[in-house]
C-alpha cells in the first residue's frame, strides 16, 4: 500500500457545501446507460455549471498565471497547431449532452452523462503548476473533482493495471482533426496508482468558471507532476486496462515522449534541455523541479522505477 502524505489539506481556508447545480437540463442521445446512469428517458446536464466550490483545497506560492494568458496560449491540436488556434477555432464547439463511454476491468462498464460522473463530489479549486514539455510553463487554479473518486465508481477489478483516456474524435466538430497531425483520437494513460493519486484531477473548470473549450471543455485530466501532454482533454473515453496503453506522444516518437513523462530536469528531451522553463508572464527563467515541485507527494510511486530508462 501507497502511504499519501496530504500536507496540503492542512489548513482548509474555506469550506463550501456540496455543489448545486442549476437545473438546465436536457435529453441525452446516448445508446447505452450504464448501471450508475440514469434509466432511459432521463434528463442530463448540458454542461457542468459551477455554482460553488472549495476555494483553496490545494494552494501554492506561486503567482498565478493572468487568466487571458492561460486561455489565448494553448496546446490543443484539435483545433489547430499554433498556440493561438484553439482559442480561435474551439468559440462554437459545443459539449452539450456530453457523455463518457467507461469499460475494460471493471464491474460497472456503460456510457454515463457527464453530470453523473461529476456531481456525487464536491468541486475544489486547486492551484497547479503546469509544465509543458515544450519548456513553458503556468500556475492554474483549477476547478474539479479527484479522479480516484470517479473511477472507483466504476469498481475496478484487480487486473486493472492502467487507466486509458481518449478525446473526442469528431472532424465536424475539431477541425485540427481534418489533417494526420496525429493518429485521431489523442490518446493518454496513467498506471492505476498514478489515477488514484489524490493530486490527479478532472478538471471541469478553471479561474471560478466552467472549462472554455480551447482548455479542453466539458472536462480534461489534470496531473501536475507530468509533463502537460499527459492532461488530456476533452474526454470521451475511459478504459481500464491490463496492458500499458498506447498513447498519442509515445506513438508518434517514442524515443523522445516517454509512457511516465514525469517533469524531470534530469533527463532531457533529445532536441532541448529540461532543466529550465519560461514561466508565461514572467522574464527570467527558471529551474524546473523534480516532477514539477510534487516530489514530497509522488516520488514513492517511482520507487521501483528508472526514470531515466523509463522516462
Ligand atoms: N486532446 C488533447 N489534449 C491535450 C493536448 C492536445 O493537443 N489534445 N495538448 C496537451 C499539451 S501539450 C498541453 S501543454 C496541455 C495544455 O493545456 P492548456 O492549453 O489548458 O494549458 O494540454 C494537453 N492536452
Ligand atoms: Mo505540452
Amino acid at each position: 500500500m501507497i502511504r499519501i502524505k496530504r500536507r496540503w489539506e492542512l489548513p482548509a481556508r474555506e469550506v463550501t457545501p456540496e455543489p448545486i447545480y442549476r437545473q438546465r437540463r436536457k435529453f441525452i442521445r446516448a445508446g447505452a446507460i450504464g448501471a450508475l446512469a440514469m434509466t432511459p428517458g432521463a434528463k442530463a446536464l448540458a454542461s457542468i455549471q459551477i455554482d460553488e466550490y472549495r476555494k483553496g483545497a490545494i494552494t501554492l506560492d506561486d503567482k498565478l498565471t493572468d487568466e487571458e494568458d492561460a486561455t489565448s496560449y494553448n496546446n490543443f491540436y484539435e483545433f489547430g497547431t499554433d498556440k493561438e488556434d484553439p482559442k480561435r477555432n474551439s468559440q462554437r464547439f459545443d459539449t452539450d449532452d456530453w457523455t463518457i463511454q467507461v469499460g475494460g476491468e471493471c464491474a460497472r462498464p456503460g456510457t454515463y452523462a457527464l453530470e453523473d460522473l461529476v456531481k456525487p463530489h464536491p468541486i475544489e479549486e486547486r492551484i497547479y503548476r503546469l509544465r509543458c514539455v515544450e519548456a513553458w510553463s503556468m500556475v492554474i487554479p483549477w476547478l474539479g473533482v479527484p479522479l480516484a473518486s470517479v473511477l472507483k465508481a466504476f469498481e475496478p477489478n484487480a487486473n486493472a493495471k492502467y487507466v486509458a483516456f481518449r478525446t473526442l474524435h469528431d472532424p465536424e466538430r475539431m477541425p485540427g482533426q481534418r489533417r494526420a497531425v496525429i493518429t485521431w483520437p489523442y490518446r493518454e494513460g496513467l498506471t492505476i496508482a498514478e489515477a488514484m493519486h489524490p493530486l490527479t484531477l478532472l478538471g471541469v473548470g478553471m479561474y471560478g468558471k466552467t472549462m472554455p473549450n480551447q482548455n479542453g471543455a466539458p472536462i480534461r485530466l489534470v496531473v501536475p507532476w507530468k509533463y502537460g501532454f499527459k492532461s488530456i482533454k476533452s474526454i470521451v473515453g475511459i478504459e481500464f486496462t491490463e496492458q500499458q496503453p498506447q498513447t498519442s506522444w509515445n506513438m508518434m516518437q517514442p524515443g523522445e515522449y516517454g509512457f511516465y513523462s514525469n517533469v524531470n530536469p534530469e533527463v532531457d528531451h533529445p532536441r532541448w534541455s529540461q532543466k529550465r522553463e519560461r514561466r508565461i508572464g514572467e522574464f527570467f527563467k527558471r529551474e524546473t523541479l523534480m516532477f514539477n515541485g510534487y516530489g514530497e507527494e509522488v516520488a514513492e510511486l517511482y520507487d521501483d522505477i528508472d526514470l531515466r530508462v523509463n522516462f
